[in-house]
C-alpha cells in the first residue's frame, strides 16, 4: 500500500462481513438473503459500499468548501464510466475484506460484478477521456468535477445478425442505478425562447413561446486511489417545471400539459451515437444548450456562496471544454455576467476568457461543429446576440492585426456565411477561452499549422499540447491482477499512483526469473480471457497463438480495412503454399459502426465474412482464427486488452488525434504494430 494511504486503513463494514450483503436486502427490499438473486446482491453490495463511501464524500466536500480552491470542472457531452463496482472496491481499499465476506457468503464475486450494466455515457475515446481524467483528479486529490448529461439510453446495442451490423437501444437504467444520488435541492431552470411538442416521434419546436426546463442533477461519486478524495460526476437530467403549462392546464387542455412534459424529459433521452459527423440535429444542439446552462449556473451558484466580487471566478473556477460540444458555455457565463451580474463588457469578456479552456479532440472536417444561425434565433437568440457582439469586437482585431486581409477576416469570422449562416463552434472557443490544447505532440502541432493556422498565427501564445494519458487503476491494477501483482512484487505499489515508477522495471529485462513470471503472468491473463468469452460467446480461440487485437470504433481512417486485407494476404499465402512457415494467429476485432456509416458497416460485414471463410477451410484455420467480438463496450476492452499479444494501432498518419487504446495495450505488455500517428509515436 502506498505510505500516504495506509493511515485510513481498509474499510470497515462495521466489523461484520455479512452486513455487506445482508443489511440492504432486507432494510432495502425485505428480501430474504438466502433467496436474492445475484442482481439483487450486486445491488446491495453497491449500495453498502456508498454507505461507506458516503462519509468521505462529504468530508471532502467539507474540505473543499472550507479551504475554497480553485476548482476545475470537466464539461463533456460524454462519460463513458463503464462498471463502478470493481473499481469502487480497489479504490476504496476494500478488496480483501470484500472478497472474505463474499467466500464466506458463498457468493462468486465476478458473477456479481457481472451484473452492473455498463454505463455507455459515450462514443468512444473523447468520453473513456472524461472518465479517466476524473478518477485521476480524485486520486491527485484535485478538486475537480465533471458535468454531463444522464442520458436514459447510452451507446447503441451492437449485434452482428449474417454479419451485418444491428443496433438495439441501450436501457442501462432499467433497474436503479445505486451509484447515483438525485440532488432535488440543486435544480436548475434552463429558459428558452421556444416551446416544443412531440411531432412524428421526433421534438419540434414551436417558435415564439418561452418555456423553462429543469434540469435535475444526479450526482455519482468519483473515488480516488484510497480515498482520501471522494469527487463529484454530476449529470444533468432534463424535465417539465410542475406547474408546467399553467395555463393549458386551466383551459383544459390536461393531455396537452402532459405532452409537453413528455418533450421536455425527451432532451436527456439518447446519446448521439455518431462520432464521424455533425448530421444537422435540433435535438443534439439543445441537449448541448441544456449540459451547458445547467453546469455554467450550477458553478456559478457555487461561486457566489463564498465570493461576492465576480473578478474572482477565474481564481476559483477553471472550466475545460472537451472538444467544442460544450462551448455555448461560454456564452452562457456571458449571458450571467452581463444580464444579471450588470458587468460592463470588457470586464464579462476578461472574466470569461480567463475561465475557459478548451481541448481539441479531431483535425476531421466533417466533425467539426458549425450550427445553423436560424437555431440560436429560435431558441437562444440573447445568446446570438453576444456572440455577434464577440464576432465584431474580434475582427476588428483581425482587421488591425491584419489590415487588406478580407480573405482571413473571413476565414477567422464565428459565423461561416453561406446560403445558411452557422456559427463555428470551434472558433468561438478559441477566441472565448485563454488556452486550446491539442491531444498529442503531432495532432497539436497539425492543429497550429493548418486547421487553426491563422488564430495560432494571432495568438501563438494560447496553443499548447496535452497528450491524453489513461488511468492505470482501471486499465491495469483492476483489469489484470496477474500483471499488476508481478510488478508489485517487484516494485512496490507506487506506480498505482504514479506511473513513471513502472520506469524501475527496466533492469528486470535482463532477469530470466523475471521474465519467467511475466510470461507466466501474461498467459494467466490469456486463460481468464479464454474462459470468459467460451461462456459468454461459445467460440474457442488458442491460447498458443499470437493474440492480435484491433479494437475501437470502425472508420476508414482507423483502417480496419487494411487489417483485414492483410489478413486476406496470409490466407492466400496458406492456400498457395499449405507448408508456409507462419506463426498461428487469432485475430479480434471489436467496434461500433456509427448507424448511418454505410462503408463502416460493410467493413463489418467483410470482416465477418472473412472469419467464415477462413473458418470454413480446413488449411487455413489451422495457422488462422478471426474473431468479430460483438457489442464492443468498456468491460470487454477490460478483458481483452490484458489478453492481447498485438496492439494494432495503424491509422493512416495525422488523422488520429491521439488514440489511447494505444497506451492501455501498451501498460500491459502487448507488442504495438503502429503507423507514426497520435500519441502512438
Ligand atoms: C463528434 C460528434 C459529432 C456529433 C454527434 C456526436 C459526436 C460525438 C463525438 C464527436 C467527436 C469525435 C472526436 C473524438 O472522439 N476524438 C477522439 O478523441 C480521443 C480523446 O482525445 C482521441 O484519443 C482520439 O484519437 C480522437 O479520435
Amino acid at each position: 500500500m502506498h505510505p500516504d494511504l495506509a493511515e485510513y486503513g481498509d474499510v470497515q463494514f462495521h466489523g461484520d462481513p455479512n452486513a455487506l450483503y445482508d443489511r440492504h436486502l432486507v432494510f432495502d427490499y425485505a428480501i430474504d438473503p438466502d433467496l436474492a438473486t445475484n442482481r439483487e446482491r450486486y445491488e446491495a453490495v453497491a449500495r453498502s459500499l456508498r454507505d461507506v463511501l458516503a462519509l468521505r464524500w462529504l468530508r471532502t466536500k467539507k474540505t473543499h468548501y472550507r479551504l475554497d480552491p480553485k476548482r476545475a470542472y470537466y464539461l463533456s457531452m460524454e462519460f463513458l464510466i463503464g462498471r463502478s463496482l470493481a473499481n469502487n472496491v480497489t479504490n476504496l481499499l476494500a478488496d480483501r475484506e470484500v472478497r472474505r465476506a463474499s467466500s464466506e457468503k458463498n457468493v462468486d464475486w465476478f458473477e456479481l460484478l457481472d451484473q452492473e450494466p455498463d454505463a455507455g455515457l459515450g462514443n468512444g475515446g473523447l468520453g473513456r477521456l472524461a472518465a479517466c481524467f476524473v478518477e485521476s483528479m480524485a486520486t491527485l486529490e484535485i478538486p475537480g468535477m465533471g458535468y454531463g448529461l444522464r442520458y436514459e439510453y447510452g451507446i447503441f446495442r451492437q449485434s452482428i445478425r449474417d454479419g451485418w451490423q444491428t443496433e438495439r437501444p441501450d436501457n442501462w437504467l432499467r433497474r436503479p442505478d445505486p451509484w447515483e444520488v438525485v440532488r432535488l435541492d440543486n435544480i436548475v431552470e434552463v429558459k428558452l425562447n421556444c416551446s416544443f411538442h412531440i411531432r412524428g416521434g421526433a421534438l419540434a419546436p414551436i417558435p415564439g413561446k418561452p418555456s423553462i426546463l429543469l434540469g435535475v442533477p444526479f450526482d455519482r461519486p468519483v473515488i480516488g486511489f484510497g480515498a482520501k478524495t471522494i469527487n463529484t460526476l454530476r449529470l444533468w437530467s432534463a424535465t417539465a417545471p410542475d406547474s408546467f403549462d399553467f395555463q393549458d392546464f386551466s383551459h383544459g387542455d390536461f393531455v396537452g400539459a402532459v405532452t409537453e412534459a413528455v418533450a421536455a424529459e425527451s432532451i436527456t433521452r439518447v446519446l448521439y451515437p455518431d462520432d464521424s459527423t455533425i448530421s444537422g440535429q435540433e435535438l443534439r444542439f439543445l441537449q448541448e444548450y441544456f449540459l451547458c446552462a445547467c453546469s455554467v449556473r450550477d458553478l456559478v451558484r457555487r461561486f457566489r456562496v463564498t465570493q461576492s466580487d465576480w473578478k474572482q471566478l477565474p481564481e476559483k473556477a477553471a472550466i475545460q471544454l472537451n472538444d467544442t460540444h460544450p462551448t455555448l458555455a461560454v456564452a452562457e457565463l456571458m449571458v450571467i455576467l452581463l444580464d444579471d451580474a450588470k458587468l460592463p463588457w470588457d470586464d464579462a469578456w476578461s472574466i470569461t476568457q480567463r475561465t475557459f479552456a478548451y481541448t481539441n479532440h479531431t483535425l476531421l472536417p466533417e466533425a467539426l461543429e458549425k450550427w445553423p444561425v436560424e437555431w440560436f434565433e429560435l431558441m437562444i437568440p440573447r445568446h446570438l446576440e453576444i456572440i455577434y457582439e464577440i464576432n465584431r469586437r474580434f475582427l476588428d482585431q483581425v482587421r488591425g492585426r491584419y489590415p487588406g486581409d478580407p480573405s482571413r477576416v473571413a476565414r477567422m469570422s464565428l459565423i461561416e456565411e453561406g446560403s445558411e449562416r452557422k456559427v463555428r463552434m470551434a472558433h468561438l472557443a478559441i477566441v472565448g477561452s485563454h488556452s486550446t490544447n491539442g491531444v498529442a505532440e503531432i495532432h497539436s502541432k497539425l492543429l497550429r499549422t493548418h486547421l487553426l493556422a491563422d488564430f495560432w498565427d494571432m495568438y501563438p501564445e494560447r496553443f499548447s499540447n496535452k497528450t491524453n494519458g489513461v488511468t492505470q487503476r482501471r486499465w491495469l491494477l483492476v483489469a489484470n491482477p496477474p500483471l499488476a501483482n508481478l510488478i508489485t512484487d517487484a516494485l512496490g505499489d507506487k506506480w498505482i499512483v504514479g506511473l513513471d515508477d513502472i520506469a524501475n522495471l527496466k533492469p528486470l529485462a535482463g532477469d530470466a526469473q523475471f521474465r519467467a513470471s511475466f510470461r507466466k503472468a501474461r498467459r494467466d491473463a490469456k486463460l481468464r480471457f479464454i474462459d470468459w468469452l467460451v461462456s459468454q460467446t461459445g467460440i474457442r480461440v488458442d491460447p498458443d497463438t499470437i493474440f492480435d487485437s484491433q479494437i475501437k470504433r470502425i472508420h476508414e481512417y482507423k483502417r480496419q480495412l487494411l487489417n483485414a486485407l492483410h489478413i486476406v494476404v496470409l490466407y492466400n499465402r496458406l492456400l498457395q503454399n499449405p507448408l508456409t512457415d507462419m506463426p498461428r494467429r487469432t485475430f479480434f476485432f471489436a467496434g461500433k459502426a456509427a448507424p448511418a456509416y454505410r462503408l463502416a458497416k460493410l467493413i463489418i460485414k467483410f470482416i465477418n465474412n472473412l472469419a467464415a471463410t477462413i473458418d470454413a477451410h480446413p488449411v487455413a484455420r489451422e495457422r488462422l482464427q478471426v474473431v468479430f467480438l460483438p457489442d464492443y463496450s468498456v468491460s470487454i476492452a477490460e478483458r481483452l486488452i490484458p489478453a492481447s499479444d498485438i496492439s494494432e494501432q495503424i491509422s493512416t498518419a495525422g488523422y488520429e488525434a491521439s488514440g489511447t487504446s494505444n497506451m492501455k495495450f501498451m501498460m500491459n505488455g502487448a507488442l504495438t504494430v503502429g503507423t507514426r500517428d497520435g500519441a502512438t509515436i
